[in-house]
Parts: structure tokens; C-alpha cells; sequence
């Protein structure tokens, strides 16, 4: 499967995240992309340069104020203290209940607070860049699709769905997804299916198109009654306004196994199948993997074959867009699995 890779996703290579109140190494690392792009090499398929420019698809998505917040924010933390070129900015103070989001602070720290929904999203000379790249791949996709692909992937990082309209979280900045999905609106497509079947739920992407029924949202994750991000994904959020019943989250606990996984898969398929759209972009998060370091499914590496088999049997023309799995090593071998699985399906 062709397949849009920027060298530029090393730009983004941060040396630490937070956890538990000290500074470890960051998993979501270029270590990731690189293993994805050797097995798919090794498998005999092709990359491409992302050959499109995000920019008018990302002023759909995102706010413009958020876009250039992160466009600036390395050089304004620079500008505060030339010594932070060595150091990560984290946010520290966040407008939640009763606080206002409406006013942009001037201070740093209280921007980055206002555009974070966690601090585990660490901030880069490079992150602006790479994050671009990885949005121009799946503007990119959706152009190639037009030109009568029946798949094309997106081996981006870093990852996107757990960014929202005027925020970063999760390791995410630019929701790659979502430029996807609103690309192929704007080519023409009049109705997009989103299906995320990261471990994580793409709140992101939920909420940017939650009020709308021309992109349907389905995504099967981690329950967030325990699993991040905790604060959206639950059963009952099925979509607002023009929006209602274009949502669907189906959470399963913790420990579930493949074949409930699958389960649930089928279900989200037959939504899918009902929409009736004319085009599928697929969230690829791999965390669902047995032996995923942050998640708790059980997925093995021919279940990702079975994935893309079932995939394909919705018979759309299909953005794959990469987003979480953090068994880096195997993050390759199980991405060629699903891509592969759709080319046989
Ligand atoms: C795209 C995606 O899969 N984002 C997941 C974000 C999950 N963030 C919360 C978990 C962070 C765990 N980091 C601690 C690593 C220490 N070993
Ligand atoms: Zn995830």
C-alpha cells in the first residue's frame, strides 16, 4: 500500500514526559515511525513524500488561535530565557470549571495551560514541524484517494486524535485524522466515516466533529471510567444538534479480550455500513497490542491481519492514519499486518 512518510517526524523528539512526578523517557519517540517505515520497506511497499500542503484543511479543524499558539510556542519559550532552549516547557495551570478560556493570557505557562488538556504532550523546537508533516500525509492521503487508491496510510507521528479543535493532550498536537476526514469532504466526498480503534478514545476527533452528520465517529477503546482519557468516550455521548446519533463510543474494560474486541469491531462495522459513506479514515492506534506498555487489550499480530480484512469488507476507499502503540519494535510488524490484511480483504 502506498504509503506518505516525512523524514521530518524526527523533528520531534522530546527527551522527556512526566510520570509520577519525575521526568522519564518519552515514549511516544521517532524510534516509533522507524520501525514502521523499515517493515513496510521490507515488505516491498512504497513511500511518498506528503506532496500537500495542511495548511486551509488545519483552519477547518483547529482554532486559528490555537494554531498559532503552537506555531509560536518554541520561539515565545525561547524568548522568555535563551537557557530554555535546553528545556521542556509542561503546563502547570489549566482554565477548568468557573475559569475563563475565552481570554488569552500573555504569560507563557498560562497559554500553554489554556491550549493542553494534560501534561503529557511535551513541546519541542521540532514539534510544530514534524506535527505539520504528519497533517500534510493525511491531506495528502486524502488526495491520493481521490485519484482512485483503495487504501493509503499515513506512517505520521506524532500522533493526533487526542487533539481537539483549540487544543494539544496525549501526546497529540494536529489531529491528523480529522485533516483526513475533512479533506476528503472538501474533495467531494459528501459523508466521512472516522473509525478509531486506538486503546485510547480520540477525543479529539469526537469532539471536532460532534455536532456534525456529515462525519460519523465510531470508536472502540479502553473503558474511560479507568483508562485515559478519562474525561470523554463514555457509551452515552452519541452526538449534538445536526450531530445526534453520529457518534458512537463502544468502551470496553480493561483486560478485554481479542475476541470481544472483535466483537465490538463488528458492531462498529455495521454502524459504519448503515452510514453508508464514501470514503473511511481509519485512526490507527496499535496500543491495542498484548504487549503494549500503557494499555491493557490483548490483541496478538495476526489479529492485526484480521483487522484489515474486516476493514476492507466495508469496501471504502480508506485513510489509515497511525496513532498510538508503543511496543515500538513491534509497532512495524503489526502496522504491515493491518495494511496488509486490507489488501487481501
Ligand atoms: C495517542 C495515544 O495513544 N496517546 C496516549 C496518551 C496516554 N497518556 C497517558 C499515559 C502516559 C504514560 N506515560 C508514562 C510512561 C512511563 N513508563
Ligand atoms: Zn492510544
Amino acid at each position: 500500500m502506498i504509503t506518505f512518510f516525512s523524514e521530518q517526524h524526527a523533528l520531534h523528539d522530546p527527551a522527556w514526559e512526566m510520570f509520577r512526578g519525575n521526568r522519564v523517557a518519552c515514549l511516544e519517540n521517532p524510534s516509533r515511525a522507524q520501525f514502521v517505515r523499515d517493515q513496510l520497506v521490507a515488505n516491498g511497499h512504497v513511500l511518498l513524500e506528503p506532496d500537500t500542503d495542511s495548511g486551509p484543511v488545519l483552519a477547518q479543524v483547529h482554532s486559528a488561535r490555537y494554531l498559532a499558539f503552537l506555531q509560536a510556542a518554541w520561539g515565545d519559550w525561547l524568548a522568555l530565557d535563551p537557557a530554555n532552549a535546553g528545556m521542556q516547557p509542561f503546563p502547570s495551570v489549566w482554565p477548568v470549571r468557573t475559569l475563563r478560556s475565552d481570554v488569552e493570557p500573555l504569560n507563557f505557562t498560562a497559554r500553554l495551560g489554556l491550549y493542553s488538556m494534560d501534561n503529557g504532550s511535551p513541546l519541542v523546537a521540532g514539534t510544530w514541524v514534524a506535527a505539520k508533516a504528519g497533517a500534510d500525509a493525511a491531506a495528502s492521503a486524502a488526495a491520493f484517494l481521490g485519484r482512485g487508491a483503495r487504501g493509503v496510510f499515513c506512517a505520521s507521528r506524532p500522533p493526533g486524535h487526542h487533539a481537539g479543535a483549540d487544543f494539544m493532550g496525549g501526546y497529540c498536537f494536529l489531529n491528523n485524522a480529522a485533516v483526513a476526514a475533512q479533506a476528503l469532504r472538501n474533495r467531494g466526498c459528501a459523508r466521512v466515516a472516522v473509525l478509531d480503534v486506538d486503546y485510547h478514545h480520540g477525543n479529539g476527533t469526537q469532539s471536532i466533529f460532534y455536532a456534525r452528520d456529515d462525519v460519523l465517529f465510531v470508536s472502540l477503546h479502553g473503558d474511560p471510567r479507568t483508562e485515559y482519557p478519562f474525561y470523554l468516550g463514555h457509551a452515552d455521548e452519541t452526538g449534538d444538534g445536526a450531530g445526534a446519533g453520529f457518534n458512537l463510543n463502544l468502551p470496553l474494560a480493561a483486560g478485554t479480550p481479542a475476541v470481544v474486541w472483535f466483537e465490538a469491531l463488528a458492531q462498529a462495522c455495521e454502524r459504519i455500513a448503515r452510514f453508508g459513506g464514501d470514503a473511511l479514515v481509519v485512526s490507527l492506534g496499535l496500543d491495542t497490542f498484548a504487549g503494549d506498555p500503557i494499555a491493557s487489550f490483548s490483541l496478538q499480530s495476526d489479529d492485526y491481519f484480521r483487522l484489515g480484512e474486516r476493514l476492507a469488507g466495508l469496501g471504502l476507499p480508506t485513510v489509515f492514519v497511525l496513532e498510538g502503540g508503543y511496543a515500538a519494535a513491534e509497532l512495524g510488524v503489526n502496522a504491515v499486518r493491518v495494511i496488509e490484511g486490507f489488501e487481501n480483504g
